[in-house]
């Protein structure tokens, strides 16, 4: 009787053990297809979190045997080996394998089996006082480098979401999240009196020659709801210079590219508020018709000869109304 229910206990245990080894796999296979760039980095950040709860379970179901603290060495051991194994699986399907990926399971691990061991109290009576209190020492920054991306990621997506029309101002930390310079990082000033859009931070984008690629915003995947995009710019230099504007939309079914468009806009020596309006993207669209609930990238971009292109920006918002955007 308690041989058969032994047997049915090691059964239920081994079928868990592939289960989550199967589900660990899966989800290295998953990106929901609707979501913004920002939201796939914030899935993909959960690599240390996942790991290490994946470790608890590793360490429950395994009921390995040995010492303490060889039961805590033979889970991280057998966690880190499914880590490789799920980042091995990635390499076929085209998806990268990342050492960095590695990095921060193995941070999730050490982390999570760390902080359960140092409040197991059959590890505190093997490495006593002093032990326990290295190895919470040495397991809380991990644990709180596995688990910053995911907050950090999940604030800014909170954030953005609450921002919403406005899509970038430069005011806030958080926002270099999804947007950055492309060969040039953007630099953040203080705006001239005088600037249309009030006080506080513009940026400073700049393509260095050729075309060039001089800001990449990854929005939020369904515009729409919105009739165009408008933003504050202006030229250094006494010039007026012509840049592109450009959107690249994410096929839902599989996230490959399902249409570009790009419109030139010239921009003028004084600071004024320049307005794409979506109904003109049709005709304009590179490939096929542009779906405006799938828009995954905004970008900036010029064209220039050697001595490239400084356009002073700020204030990107989306717009409900077409006649909104023209008393801006
Ligand atoms: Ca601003």
């Amino acid at each position: 009787m308690s041989q058969s229910h032994a047997t049915r206990n090691r059964l239920t245990r081994i079928v868990a053990g592939v289960g989550l080894a199967f589900a660990v796999v899966s989800a290295h296979h998953f990106l929901p297809s609707q979501t913004s760039a920002l939201a796939a980095e914030a899935i993909r950040s959960l690599h240390g979190p996942g790991f290490g709860v994946v470790s608890i379970f590793v360490l429950k179901l395994g009921r390995f045997r040995g010492s303490p603290v060889a039961r805590y060495l033979k889970a991280a051991a057998v966690t880190m080996l499914l880590a490789v194994i799920a980042e091995a699986t990635q390499i076929p399907s085209g998806r990268e394998a990342q050492l960095s990926d590695l990095i921060i399971d193995a941070l999730g691990i050490i982390g999570f089996l760390g902080c359960a061991a140092a409040l197991d109290r059959d590890i505190r009576g093997t490495i006593g006082v002093p032990g326990a209190i290295a190895l919470t020492l040495v397991s809380i920054p991990a644990f709180g480098a596995a688990i910053a991306p995911t907050a950090w990621l999940t604030y800014a997506l909170v954030m953005r979401q609450q921002a919403l029309p406005q899509l970038l101002s430069f005011e806030e930390p958080w926002e270099r999240t999804y947007a950055n310079g492309i060969e040039v990082d953007y630099e953040v000033l203080s705006a001239p009196p005088g600037w249309p859009a009030g006080s506080g931070n513009i940026a400073r984008v700049e393509s260095s020659g050729g075309f060039a690629m001089m800001l990449r915003l990854a929005p939020y995947p369904d515009w729409s709801n919105y009739k165009a995009v408008s933003f504050v710019a202006a030229t250094t230099g006494g010039e007026s210079r012509r840049i592109e504007l450009g959107l690249w939309g994410l096929e839902p079914a599989d996230g490959s590219l399902a249409g570009r468009f790009y419109t030139g806009v010239r921009i003028g020596p004084a600071p004024a508020r320049y307005c794409i309006q979506f109904e003109d993207l049709p005709g304009e669209t590179v490939d096929r018709p542009f779906d405006l609930r799938v828009v995954s990238e905004l970008l900036l971009a010029a064209a220039s000869h050697e001595t490239g292109i400084t356009v002073l920006v700020d204030d990107f918002r989306l717009e409900h109304s077409t006649a909104e955007c023209s008393t801006k």
